[in-house]
């Protein structure tokens, strides 16, 4: 009864030392679900826009901030209406939806 006890408690230590270790070993791929729903919005997307998205990115983090929207003077000029979300910074989103209302 004593050993059985024993080898229960080490193999639910074992069980606990395992579970952590692959906790940290664990690492998410890419960003998580937000890198998914980019995906989705790239193939939704007309390729050209998302080059040219892609573009005017220059350091690649996924959003076109006010310093890059200055190499282009039409999106410089439409920024703050694009930016729906007021964050200074225009995701793949906004930046689409300002492409899609641009020639009305
Ligand atoms: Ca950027
Ligand atoms: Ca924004």
């Amino acid at each position: 009864m004593f050993l059985n006890m024993k080898s229960i408690t080490t193999g639910l230590f074992t069980a606990a030392v395992v579970a952590l270790a692959g906790c940290q070993n664990y690492t998410p791929a890419g960003d998580g679900a937000g890198s998914f729903d980019r995906g989705k919005l790239e193939m939704s997307l007309p390729p050209a826009v998302v080059e040219q998205f892609n573009s005017l990115d220059s350091n690649g983090d996924g959003v076109i901030d006010v310093s890059e929207a200055r190499s282009n003077s039409d999106l410089m000029g439409a920024f703050g209406t694009a930016d729906v979300d007021s964050d200074r910074q225009l995701s793949l989103e906004e930046f689409a939806d300002s492409q899609a209302t641009d020639n009305n």
